[in-house]
């Protein structure tokens, strides 16, 4: 196939992931979980994933599709507060990213008398799949003086802090202000430095953290939030990206910059909160945000780095936890615009995570872990008969540096392309070209004068008169 025809069928790959096609599928079909409230990966090469179930537990499992059993990493529903349809709970789970080495995790949770949120390290014992339930060292205590809007969210940034989500401490509308009083750390997004200490402290406060030399608040990174429900970073930009659960009116999603006020509780979202004194100096609007015809409480998500489905690349997915709807946010520094891909049942979507590939999982309170699928993988004469044997798979290590190798196998003998094409569909480089026998293949690919991005692989195998193709997304990092 000439050059002109394989620029051809990439453009038509691109134009058939079309966001109607994009759905949520139940990834492991024979698992169920008890409110499943986040899902995490250790990238520690194992493949493994955990679900964070609210009561209490995280259970680990394989990332396989027909996997049928998960066995419990850490049992903490002895301490753990936590009240039937309530927000209270173990409710965030993140691994230090030297996990492969030094075994540590963090955790978000409430216990009671006093109510309060903890967020505490454990530690993984000689076992990988059980964690040392005696290992616990807490390092802030926050009191709650409600038990709803506690956050729970932790993350580690591309700066190796690591940042805590709390709410607003809870009741309706902020009634005690903690969200604009930067003396307290609910309504915040926090910033700590885990690996050195403070004299005194569990941890370590920042340099540059925006009240770093205030008499309080010190661990502030953001604040003006009522109830952040997940947030995330974006690893191809480093943004820190936010869904804010509103009030009555409005659900909002921010990206969250060092010291800067995301309105609550003067505003919500958008619109003015407390009308009789709605002064926006100094008040960061969120980049999109939406009313009660669409949902009544975002769920963050994350911006989509995943393998397979392209379409959504750079895009923002998340949900809303009452409409049950699955959105993603396109935003270019400017302009947001937002596509709706699924719904799932009312009251349930919960969470949103990713694998060790970046590929998007949702938790859902029907106890099924969803993940989002395009059918459409391959194109060509015969693509309703894809001969079994024909994969490409993704890359290794991905995303890369310098290096990545690409993996594919063909059930039969036949002629092979592969090419790397740019997202405007820009071929940057061809591979191979040539005649393979049926079985595993590698390919290296170390590209030289490409800056970071995305790139797609595309495999065409052509044998006995039919043609196959696949794609898949890669990301290099500079
Ligand atoms: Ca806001």
């Amino acid at each position: 196939m000439n050059r002109a025809g394989l620029v051809l069928i990439a453009r038509c790959l691109f134009v058939s992931l079309s966001p109607a096609q994009i759905s949520l599928v139940e990834a492991f079909p024979d698992l169920r979980f008890d409110l499943p409230v986040d899902f995490q990966s250790p990238r520690d090469g194992s493949h493994r994933l955990f679900v964070v179930e609210q009561e209490g537990r995280i259970r680990v499992f394989e990332n396989h599709p027909g996997v049928s059993e998960t066995r419990l990493f850490l049992d903490l529903t002895d301490s753990v507060s936590y009240e039937n349809g309530s927000e209270l709970g173990l409710l965030g789970l993140a691994f230090h990213p030297g996990y492969a080495s030094n075994g540590f995790f963090f955790i978000n949770y409430t216990a009671a008398n006093p109510l309060r949120s903890i967020i505490a390290r454990f530690r993984v014992t000689t076992d990988p799949d059980s964690a040392d339930r005696t290992s616990e060292v807490r390092l802030i205590e926050i009191p709650q003086p409600y038990t709803n809007h506690n956050g729970g969210q932790l993350a580690f940034g591309p700066d190796g802090m690591l940042y805590i989500a709390l709410g607003d401490g809870g009741n309706a509308g902020d009634p005690l202000g903690n969200a604009q009083s930067t003396a307290t750390l609910l309504g915040k997004i926090l910033r700590i430095n885990v690996d050195a200490p403070d004299p005194g402290l569990a941890y370590g406060i920042p340099s540059d953290n925006p009240f770093a030399n205030a008499q309080s608040g010190r661990e502030i990174f953001a604040y003006g939030l009522r109830n952040p429900w997940r947030f995330s970073f974006d690893p191809a930009t480093g943004l820190l990206w936010c869904g804010d659960v509103g009030q009555g009116a409005r659900e909002e999603i921010n990206i969250i910059e060092s010291g800067k006020n995301y309105g609550w509780n003067i505003m919500e979202g958008s619109i003015c909160y407390n009308a009789a004194s709605c002064d926006q100096t100094g008040l960061t609007p969120p980049v999109w945000d939406y009313g009660r015809t669409i949902g009544g409480a975002i769920t963050g998500g994350y911006v989509y780095r995943g393998p397979s489905v392209g379409s959504l690349t750079g895009k923002y997915v998340f949900g809303d936890f009452v409409s049950g709807i699955v959105a993603a946010l396109a935003f270019d520094g400017t302009i947001a615009s937002v596509e709706y891909l699924d719904t799932l049942p009312r009251f349930s979507l919960s969470s949103f995570g990713l694998d060790e590939e970046g590929e998007v999982y949702a938790c859902a309170f029907d106890g099924v872990i969803y993940r989002l699928t395009s059918p459409v993988t391959s194109v060509g004469r015969q693509e309703k008969t894809i001969p079994q044997g024909f994969a490409l798979r993704q890359n290794y290590p991905n995303p890369f540096n310098a290096v990545t190798h690409i993996r594919f196998s063909l059930p039969s003998s036949g002629h092979v392309s592969f090419s790397v094409f740019d997202m405007r569909g820009v071929r940057v480089a061809r591979l191979f070209e040539g005649t393979l026998m049926g079985g595993s293949h590698a390919l290296p690919w170390e590209p030289e004068n490409l800056s970071t991005g995305v790139y797609v692989g595309q495999l065409e195998f052509s044998a006995v008169g039919h043609v196959f193709i696949q794609s898949r997304s890669m990301l290099l990092l500079r």
